[in-house]
């Protein structure tokens, strides 16, 4: 039995589809953001950042979406969701999941969390406009990447798919949104169909219809 401490459309959402696609047994336990329990002292026992998801399984407590989600991969091969041990496409999946982590969602947590990048509130609408820019270059990367391909790997779906999938529904909102970009906005509507990204969506609540 798998824990995953989610708040519904956060990080959490990779390792949920996860979860859900390999039909593991888990349990969703909800962290109220509301009220920052993500920082409560139960809470920083499982996870010292403070930050939700954590997934917690054999008396391990895992944090960093990420990671949470190659160790699922590894822990289920049969799913295939990466690329095995040899496999020419395995650096590529961690360059990838890597970019998706370290570029893209990192650029989305500026943008979402201005007040944490300045010391001066007049230029909060400055951050998040230089946000929008980078978000729009990190988003061109992945939408050249995509060109000719029906996954971000290939032709086969990968856990970086569902990652994408998580950080593209959080771009929505900024001035130039994934659907902007031709292969990707082709590519986010053939994933939104995806069984899992349904079940899981509606699960969170999470609306679709952008994507169709
Ligand atoms: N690098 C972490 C980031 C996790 C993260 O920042 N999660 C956000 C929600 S999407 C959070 O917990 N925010 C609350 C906070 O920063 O206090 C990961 O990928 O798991």
């Amino acid at each position: 039995m798998y824990q995953l401490y989610y708040y519904p459309n956060n990080a959490s959402l990779a390792p949920h589809f996860l979860l859900h696609h390999m039909k593991l047994d888990y349990e969703l336990l909800l962290v109220d953001k509301q009220s920052n329990s993500q920082k409560s002292p139960d809470y920083l026992k499982l996870n010292p950042a403070g930050r939700i998801p954590t997934l917690v399984n054999n008396g391990i407590a895992l944090f960093e979406s990420p990671a949470i989600c190659i160790h699922l991969c590894e822990q289920h091969p049969e799913y295939g969701l990466i690329p095995a041990l040899g496999n020419k496409a395995r650096p590529l999946f961690f360059q990838w999941l890597t970019y998706l982590n370290n570029t893209l969602q990192a650029e989305l947590m500026v943008r979402y969390y201005p007040h944490r990048h300045t010391n001066d509130e007049k230029t909060i609408p400055n951050v998040i406009a230089a946000q929008d820019d980078r978000i729009a270059d990190a988003l061109a990367v992945l939408d050249k990447q995509l060109a000719g391909k029906t996954y971000l790997l290939g032709e086969k779906l990968t856990a970086c798919d569902f990652f994408l999938f998580m950080l593209a529904e959080w771009s929505l909102p900024i001035k130039k949104s994934p659907l902007h970009f031709s292969h990707l906005a082709g590519y986010l509507k053939r994933l939104s169909q995806h069984p899992t990204v349904t079940s899981v969506c509606k699960i969170e609540k999470i609306d679709l219809s952008p994507f169709q």
